[in-house]
């Protein structure tokens, strides 16, 4: 048994076709009903019609990436209580048709952040970045969010000064495009004035409140997700630090601690990502996988090089910080734990998330950043590779 290969799907409109991720050698999706909009029920006629396509293609569906969590339910507030009911009976529907793993996320306002989607590396692929001081900049000078000088030093307002005077004004458009235009996952692009709306209705959620309201949904829905068979897999904060004011608490060692023990069923657990975590230098990917390997539900495997500055870039899966070989051979350590133990969750889906946009990729198509056809199959090549030769190195077959 390997790890099960898995790959991300955004559905029909995905120029990528499932018959093309099957020769990939993948052999589980992991999708979504992007169709719905966020906070209303997944019904069980559009689950198993998304099933059936998946399944007419040899595939299985996996991983539900995500089912997500409406910015009321996170804020605690309006309707809510029943956005919490909506997200049940979603579950339950999932369930009902034999899906067991659900990733989500808890970032307020934005998922997934960088300021820059067109890094080009010494082989002339593309790969997207993280740089704080750009982002101040965005904050500070172009989204000019009321009071964003409280969050930033003396020395980082002068650096995002700096960094605006030396700009050009294309570089300036492609930040702000960059941060405004909705990265796969996070649902549609914002403009400044509806960013700002929705930032002002955190300014009196810090992190502490942000922390009680997402425990308290847990304890809300994972009855349900139990009764319904379903793993809960939380996606951890990328990048994994507070951006534009808004409080960040799935970040660290202690953020994943004390969330896996305010509630501690197997069924409340993580999506493993090495890229998120790693790009914090707080965070050492290979201690973490080993302190939590028995509440990962989903792994997200990539890579970043950090800049030392705090900020970072996606590179090859096998480069940079994060060393996936020990990340790697925990995995499958686990895995043969599961299975010695009887566990029903010994499947351990993997995606490679993200890779590079290569020459190729890019002239044939338009594909979501970080999630080109031959970037990933590189990538999720390399670790099918490194898998087995663990494996074998290990006498494990
Ligand atoms: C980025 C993705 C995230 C992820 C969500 C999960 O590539 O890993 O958008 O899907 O945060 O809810």
């Amino acid at each position: 048994m390997s790890l099960e290969q898995t790959w991300r799907w955004f559905g029909p409109r995905d120029p990528i076709r499932l018959s093309d991720i099957r020769q990939t050698g993948a052999t589980g999706i992991v999708t979504a009903l992007h169709q719905i909009p966020v906070g209303e029920i997944w019904g069980e006629d559009d689950i198993r019609a998304r099933q059936r396509m998946i399944e007419a293609a040899g595939l299985r569906w996996s991983v539900v990436e995500s089912l997500p969590v409406h910015e009321n339910i996170k804020k605690r507030q309006g309707n809510f209580r029943q956005l919490i009911d909506h997200y049940r009976i979603s579950l339950a529907n999932l369930g009902a048709c034999g899906i067991d793993t659900v990733c989500y996320n808890f970032m307020p306002v934005l998922d997934w952040s960088r300021t820059n989607l067109g890094l080009r590396a010494a082989d002339g692929s593309l790969a997207s970045g993280f740089d704080p001081v750009a982002m101040a900049v965005f904050d500070l000078f172009l989204l000019k969010r009321p009071h964003a000088e409280g969050d930033y030093s003396p020395e980082q307002i002068a650096a995002a000064r700096a960094w605006l005077d030396a700009s050009s004004q294309t570089e300036r458009d492609h930040l702000v495009e960059a941060i405004l235009m909705g990265l796969p996952g996070s649902g549609e692009a914002f403009t400044t004035e509806v960013l700002l709306t929705e930032l002002s209705q955190y300014r009196e959620i810090g992190a502490e409140t942000l922390r009680e309201n997402l425990f308290a949904f847990i304890a809300e829905v994972l009855p349900a997700a139990m009764e319904a068979g379903i793993n809960l897999a939380i996606h951890p904060d990328d990048p994994p630090m507070p951006l534009l004011g808004l409080p960040r608490i799935v970040s660290t060692k202690s953020d994943l601690s004390r969330f896996l023990e305010a509630n501690p069923e197997t069924a409340n657990g993580l999506t493993y990502c090495t890229g998120s975590l790693g790009a914090g230098r707080y965070n050492d990917v290979v201690d973490m996988a080993g302190s939590f390997a028995d509440r990962i539900h989903f792994i997200h495997l990539r890579n970043v090089r950090r800049d030392g500055r705090g900020g970072f870039t996606e590179v090859n899966h096998l480069e940079g910080d994060g060393d996936l070989y020990r990340v790697m051979s925990i995995l499958v350590e686990e895995q043969e734990r599961r299975i010695a133990a009887g566990r029903p969750d010994r499947r351990m889906p993997m995606r490679p998330d993200h890779g590079p946009l290569m020459q190729v990729d890019n002239e044939r198509g338009h594909f979501y950043p970080g999630y080109s056809l031959l970037g990933r199959m590189k990538a999720l090549a390399e670790l099918r590779g490194l898998e087995v030769a663990i494996r074998r190195a290990g006498n494990r077959g």
